[in-house]
């Protein structure tokens, strides 16, 4: 019977969880990257080694890059896009040669993942991530003061954006800003004010369209590398699932990445499922989505989001929404593909000992390892019913 590959994100040596915490977890699989080295820069044999060393050390293996990011120059076609392009090719086939088999990326501009909150606290003392659309606006508006940006929202929502602003202390504001643009874990930018801006303007002429041109001109040049080093790519959902700072978004739907496929049909063009970023659009369809896009899902990150009509939303417990028949259908999808799939818990709450700790946003150990077990066992639970199998 195939099950999942149990995986977890490790940011390094520097990660206040270790891989022994790995380990004791349950996971037999890494995902990280190599983020010392700068984004545009090839990834060498000898420094992935070293990685890939260090964790096997730790009886665990890496096969899973979560990313190897894609330059803004490339997303924008300008500058030296093609040189960047080329490193890529190199690092996709530098990993092959070193046994990785998965390489996730986004093609988020300007900003990776987005969060305005990054300690909601919830009912039961918890803390979690949360987007507030009106603490954004007001982000955008007051702080920012994005040019354009004052055209772009209802009146309605500026008076919401102004009301929000004006309840915020100082430090409330700073740490706003903080949590927006000076980048979470794992994102390849970080930003001042001033700098974010100018990074906006990049995007000036570049509407969904145009990204999502240049995205399959980066596909179709990075998809024969990828064959050639039997690494299946991973494209991550944009996050939030809806455009901000007035930036074009391209993989928010399912419909979304179909347009990929269709331009670029090679087989490593594939999908890191992340079930909280597309969760955020009541119209996408987890479970289903797992049964269409089938064979291109080559990475899954199981979290679940509580979103309200507002367009906020926050990060719930992983077995929150229809985590059952997620699962189920993944059960069943690997079945019949005869293929084992990689997931890994997404973003756990802050929680127990971890409250006193300084942590990762979102990648705090405990609230992972909660939501890891309770996914081991939401999976046992339907093979063992469905199949009587049961993981050893
Ligand atoms: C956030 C992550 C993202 C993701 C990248 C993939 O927690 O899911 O940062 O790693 O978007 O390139």
């Amino acid at each position: 019977m195939y099950l999942l590959e149990e995986t977890w994100r490790w940011y390094g040596p520097n990660d206040p969880v270790s891989l022994w915490d790995i380990r004791q977890a349950g996971a037999t699989g890494v995902v990280t990257a190599l983020h010392h080295i700068a984004n545009g820069e090839v990834w060498t044999v000898e420094e992935i080694m070293k990685r890939k060393a260090g964790v096997e050390a730790a009886g665990l293996t890496w096969t899973i890059v979560e990313s190897v990011p894609v330059h803004e120059h490339i997303k924008t076609q300008t500058g030296n896009f093609q040189k960047y392009i080329e490193a890529y090719k190199q690092s996709l086939r530098n990993l092959g040669k070193c046994g990785i088999k998965v390489v996730t990326y986004n093609f988020m501009p300007v900003l990776d993942w987005t969060r305005t909150d990054l300690a909601y606290t919830l009912p039961d003392g918890s803390k979690a991530l949360r987007f507030e659309r009106a603490a954004f606006m007001a982000f955008d508006l007051f702080i920012l003061k994005r040019k354009g940006a004052e055209a772009e929202y209802s009146a309605g929502d500026k008076a919401k954006a102004k009301t929000r602003f004006n309840s915020m202390s100082d430090d409330e504001k700073t740490l706003l800003t903080r949590n927006i643009i000076a980048g979470l874990p794992g994102a390849e930018e970080s930003f001042t004010v001033g700098q974010m801006q100018q990074a906006l303007d990049r995007y000036k002429d570049i509407d969904a369209d145009k990204l999502r041109a240049n995205l399959i001109y980066f596909l179709k040049e990075i998809t024969p590398a990828a064959d050639e080093a039997k690494i299946k790519l991973a494209i991550h959902a944009d996050d939030p699932p809806y455009p901000i700072l007035g930036l074009p978004r391209i993989l928010s739907t399912e419909e979304d990445f179909r347009k990929l496929v269709e331009a670029v049909p090679s087989q490593s063009n594939g999908l890191c499922l992340c079930t909280g970023s597309f969760g955020v659009i009541a119209t996408n369809k987890l479970p289903e989505m797992v049964q269409r896009l089938g064979s291109r899902i080559n990475f899954v990150h199981l979290r679940s989001t509580q979103r309200d009509a507002e367009g906020n939303f926050y990060e719930a417990n992983h077995l929150e929404g229809d985590m059952y028949s997620v699962m189920r259908n993944l059960l069943e999808l690997m079945q019949a593909e005869k293929r084992s799939i990689p997931v890994r818990p997404d973003h756990g709450h802050q929680m127990l000992d971890d409250l006193k700790k300084k942590t990762n946003p979102g990648y705090s150990a405990i609230g992972r390892l909660r939501g890891l077990a309770e996914l081991r066992g939401l999976e046992m639970g339907i093979a063992k019913t469905l199949w009587n199998e049961k993981r050893q």
